[in-house]
């Protein structure tokens, strides 16, 4: 029932995508989704240019199925991880947080699948014509940096604006998102904060119980004022963050207090004074379970669905 072009393009049983969570998702989180059956990703994020290659090396220790990497293209490192995964023969690539134009070309040479994740269908048409494999449509339910258009809404007109394979994104984290991405066009997911809480995720322990204990409406938006909105779960920083916002306060101090806050949340465990950036989804998110749960739990439940819609 779920085998489109994405499962051939990539190689995989199931067409979803990890999502590239910075600071989250590394080789180990990326090897245990590939071996699952979907395609596991190694966020860069803002990470330095050697994090992100023992990473790699570490998925490829732990996994032959292919694994992607992600490149938030706001680092500064953005350039160096882009050759990077050339020199690694990565075989998919997915971008977030902006125009990947530039480095296209360098990566089709290199046999790479380039799945950049937009926020509008202009960019959607751009990426197609300047070579992208698929899309990635996120809509603003989904953690960290987004754009303005919800999922149900971007979704279905990135669809119908390009005829490479679509993937949805931003709150979907069980099978009834699954499937309802699927009656939107999609031809394949992508799931971040569901992974987030998975055994096999190394983040820290005080942030996978910020996400199970998360209710509904624990996310915020901070960052509107700097032109970088990002989705987190609501603390004494989201707090302080929103306060200076009102205030008018200065964006290049804004944009510093944002700096480092994602790594002390994720990797120090400072659910205070960090950067929880999660889904609106987080409240649906109840329990922790292996990464081949999550995706067979989510499949089967969706054909369920799909199945019981057809009678
Ligand atoms: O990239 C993400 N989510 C992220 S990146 C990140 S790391 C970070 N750290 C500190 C500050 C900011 C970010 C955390 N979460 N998602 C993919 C995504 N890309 N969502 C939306 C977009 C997007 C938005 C506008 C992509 C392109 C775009 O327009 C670019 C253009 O030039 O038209």
């Amino acid at each position: 029932m779920f085998e489109t072009r994405l499962c051939s393009m990539l190689g995989i049983k199931y067409p979803m995508i990890q999502g590239g969570m910075a600071w989250i998702a590394d080789g180990n989180l990326a090897a245990a989704v590939s071996n699952a059956g979907g395609i596991g990703i190694i966020a860069a994020g803002t990470a330095p240019v050697d994090y992100v290659r023992a990473e790699i090396k570490k998925a490829k220790a732990l996994t032959d199925k292919p694994f992607g990497v992600n490149i938030m293209l706001l680092s500064e490192n953005a350039e160096d991880i882009a050759k990077l995964v050339c020199e690694e023969e990565i075989k998919v690539i997915t971008t977030g947080a902006g125009n990947p134009g530039k480095y296209m070309d360098m990566w089709k040479a290199n046999n790479i699948k380039v799945i950049p994740v937009v926020a509008s269908t202009a960019l959607a048409k751009r990426m197609e014509r300047a070579g992208a494999d698929a899309i990635i449509a996120e809509g603003c339910e989904a953690g960290g940096h987004i754009g303005e258009l919800t999922t149900m809404a971007l979704l279905p007109q990135v669809v119908d604006s390009v005829s490479i394979p679509v993937i949805g994104a931003g709150g979907i984290g069980d099978e009834r998102g699954l499937a309802a991405a699927f009656m939107l066009g999609a031809e394949g997911v992508q799931v971040g904060t569901r992974f987030l809480v998975s055994d096999e995720c190394t983040v820290h322990e005080n942030y996978k119980e910020k996400i199970i204990n998360a209710k509904d409406i624990d996310s915020v938006v901070t960052g509107r004022s700097t032109g970088h909105p990002v989705r987190v779960l609501r603390n004494q920083l989201s707090r302080k963050y929103q306060i200076l916002e009102k205030e008018n306060s200065d964006k290049e101090e804004l944009e510093k207090m944002g700096i480092g806050a994602l790594r002390k949340a994720a990797r120090e465990g400072d659910v205070v004074n960090g950067s929880i950036m999660a889904g609106q989804i987080a409240g649906l998110v109840s329990k922790k379970q292996s990464c081949k749960e999550i995706i067979e739990e989510m499949f089967l439940g969706a054909k369920d669905i799909i199945k019981a819609l057809s009678i």
